[in-house]
């Protein structure tokens, strides 16, 4: 069997860039190790740049999101009992749209399955074989029957468990990570959202974020140890210290109720160099991993998508491998743009276990400085809009 793209990964990456590459009738398989419904289960990311908003408008899988995302023009930060908002629009003329991953993927699968596009669940045992010839291929097995799929190209969307990081040698790669010493409880209620954006804490006793996926569903997080597990955490306890991490008058209004997704994310930054290696290409968390406090996953993710689908295009199109080539090094200079605001909102929200005190005046300071300067404002929300591709 012979596809011109096999894309591993069917999570956000893997169907967008499946969907883009349809749609200029460039067909591909995509290999998700996972279920459909298991995939989907998934909560992550809540915030979509306006660049990803562009290329599920180009994929035709808009709609929805159009009818029932939120725009957000500005986002709230909140340090002990102060807080202040920050206008994305004013600063940048753009805004946010507020609409849950889980939705972006199905709107994804939807249109996949609409366009009668394969995918492989279930799949195992992916390998990829001849990366750096001309003439790849891929094998797998799926339900104990082995396969054989012969390609021009493999894009490796397939998150940061996945094969393809792997299939480049260590002689090759080069890795840099930082893992921080504290994860995310992330909480799923049915419950009305506490305030209308998003409002993200500095507390005495660590980070909290107010976030949300409709006007009857909020989301949740607070920092929490890395020796915790959800089981650790009763919704009553939960809430409770929330409340405690937000200022009294917006934890006077929180509306709480039960836990219906309850689960914990560790923090890590993480990259890899480079995101090629002949005819395979490494996208999303496949290459790169930011601490969700920027929001900058799944929209990193979006960004290495648009480049390979861009040069993907030029090849079968106009034969020109110009975009390929300059696949790697384009997307690398986004992606350390998307981690280093990563960081440096991470460091200014959360509270550090061998923080000093002069560490935490420097928070502070620069939480006072960000309230009342608009340079320092526009700055932040250019990274926050999302930078451009
Ligand atoms: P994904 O990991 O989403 O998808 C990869 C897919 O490949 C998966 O479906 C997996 O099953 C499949 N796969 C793996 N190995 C395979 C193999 N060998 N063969 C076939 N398939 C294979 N980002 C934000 O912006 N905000 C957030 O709040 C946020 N929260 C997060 C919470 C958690 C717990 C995690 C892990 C990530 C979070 N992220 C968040 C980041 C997240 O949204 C990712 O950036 C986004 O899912 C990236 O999409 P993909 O690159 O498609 O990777
Ligand atoms: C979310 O809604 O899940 C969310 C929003 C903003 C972030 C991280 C997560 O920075």
């Amino acid at each position: 069997m012979h596809h011109p793209v096999v894309i591993i990964g069917g999570g956000p990456s893997g169907l967008l860039l499946a969907q883009l590459l349809h749609k200029r009738g460039i067909e591909s398989l995509v290999l998700e190790r996972k279920t459909k419904a298991h995939v989907l289960g998934r909560i992550r990311a809540g915030v979509l740049e306006q660049g990803l908003v562009a290329l599920l408008e180009e994929a035709g899988c808009a709609a929805r999101l159009h009818r029932e995302g939120f725009v957000h023009d500005g986002t709230c930060i909140a340090y002990g009992d102060e807080m202040f908002r920050l206008d994305f629009t004013e600063h940048t003329g753009t805004p946010v749209i507020v609409y849950g991953q889980t939705e972006v993927t199905r709107d994804l699968y939807e249109a996949r399955e609409a366009a009668g596009g394969p995918i492989a669940f279930e799949v195992e045992d992916v390998v990829i074989h001849g990366a750096e010839t001309d003439s790849p291929h891929v094998t797998y097995t799926k339900h104990g029957e082995s396969h054989r799929v012969s390609c021009d190209f493999i894009a490796g969307c397939d998150g940061f468990h996945g094969v393809s990081r792997q299939t480049i040698p260590l002689s090759v790669r080069r890795e840099y990570e930082k893992v921080y010493p504290f994860g995310w409880l992330g909480v799923l209620s049915e419950t009305p959202p506490v305030y209308p954006e998003l409002i993200y804490a500095n507390s005495p006793r660590g980070f909290a974020l107010c976030s949300m996926r409709n006007d009857h569903l909020s989301r949740y997080y607070i920092q929490c140890s890395l020796s915790d597990a959800p089981g650790d955490w009763s919704d009553a306890a939960f809430w409770q210290e929330l409340k405690r991490r937000l200022p009294a008058d917006i934890a006077g209004r929180l509306v709480t109720g039960p836990s219906i997704e309850k689960s914990i994310a560790p923090l890590r930054s993480f990259v890899t160099e480079p995101m090629r290696w002949g005819r395979l290409f490494l996208c999303g968390d496949a290459a790169h991993i930011v601490p969700p406090t920027g929001a900058k996953g799944l929209n990193t993710a979006a960004s290495d998508v648009h480049y390979l689908y861009t040069g993907l295009r030029a090849f079968y199109e106009s034969g020109s491998e110009a975009g390929l080539e300059a696949y790697s090094e384009k997307a690398l200079a986004r992606v350390w743009k998307a981690e280093r605001f990563s960081w440096w909102f991470s460091s200014l929200l959360h509270r550090y276990p061998d923080q000093s005190a002069f560490d935490l005046k420097m928070q502070i300071a620069e939480l006072e400085f960000l309230r009342a300067n608009t340079a320092a404002q526009r700055a932040m929300a250019e990274n926050y809009v999302g930078l451009p591709y």
